[in-house]
């Protein structure tokens, strides 16, 4: 059996340096994780010798990136994910000949669009399940964003449809912790340790008393989110806040996605 993460998520969230990062540390706990780069944004590579670049086979137009970013490293995704299904050949030779227990992190461009409705991104999911890898999405976000109760559930909801159209378990990631005050870490680990409904509550009760433009439409449609989410509370339950500057948090995030994927192995 082979084990893969698909690293996806918002633009500069912290994707590629997650992945240098926990290859680095399951390297020194006697791990290997290798990275594919599925980006085609031209640029420096965050880590050093992915064992393959989408860029050696896919151009972007350069002219386009800056002010027309969003559509050109759209369009760059499509081309990516496309060059892939369609000369599956190129990816597994790059990769070389697979053995058990090999294990890729596959670095995604950072458009989340893709995730949650792209055809190409589920057969590309599929493809890897045929090639006997045990898969799970990592869905990467700026962890700033997450510290207000509105946006945390907002942010709960991307995992969710990206899991609902890749068929595959996910987590979500939440980078950029050391950035945060000490008051905003417990804050942001009391939303994700809490019911959803009390991080609804807990928003809601802020704004009690004093009234605010579009907030009650917010909290509406944060209220069928929650309900929405609780559906699904597996998805939902599996946040984590991953400080790069502790050692202790990469473990518990891989043991995280050793569940995971060990809950594929006892579905087998
Ligand atoms: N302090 C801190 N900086 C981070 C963290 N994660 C990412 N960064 C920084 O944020 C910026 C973007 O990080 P990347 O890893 O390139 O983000 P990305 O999601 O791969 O970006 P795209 O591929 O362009 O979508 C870089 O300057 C990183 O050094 C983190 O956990 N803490
Ligand atoms: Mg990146």
């Amino acid at each position: 059996m082979r084990y893969a993460q698909i690293i996806m998520g918002l633009k500069d969230s912290g994707k590629s340096t997650y992945c240098k990062l926990m290859a680095k540390y399951a390297e020194s706990k006697g791990r290997k994780m290798r990275i594919v780069n599925l980006d085609p944004s031209p640029g420096e590579l965050v880590y050093d010798h992915p064992i393959a670049d989408i860029r050696e086979v896919v151009k972007t137009n350069e002219a386009e990136e800056g002010e027309n970013s969003t559509q050109s490293s759209a369009s760059g995704f499509e081309l990516a994910l496309g060059y892939i299904l369609d000369n599956p050949d190129w990816l597994f030779g790059s990769i070389g000949e697979l053995k058990d227990g090999d294990y890729i992190l596959f670095d995604c461009p950072g458009e989340s669009q893709y995730y949650i409705h792209s055809k190409s991104m589920k057969v590309f999911a599929a493809m890897l399940v045929v090639k006997s890898f045990r898969t799970c999405g990592v869905f990467v976000r700026d962890g700033r964003m997450g510290l207000n109760g509105y946006n945390f559930i907002g942010s709960c909801l991307t995992p969710l449809t990206s899991y609902i159209n890749l068929s595959i378990p996910h987590v979500g990631l939440m980078m950029k912790i050391d950035l945060l005050t000490d008051d905003d870490k417990s804050k942001l680990q009391l939303f994700i340790n809490s019911d959803i409904k009390d991080v609804l509550r807990y928003e809601n009760s802020r704004y009690k008393n004093f009234q605010c433009d579009g907030q009650p439409e917010l909290a509406k449609l944060c209220s069928s989110a929650v309900a929405i989410l609780e559906g699904h509370s597996m998805v939902r339950k599996k946040y984590y806040a991953l400080d790069i500057k502790d050692e202790e948090s990469f473990k518990g995030f891989l043991d995280i996605v050793d569940d995971l994927l060990g809950i594929i192995l006892e579905e087998d």
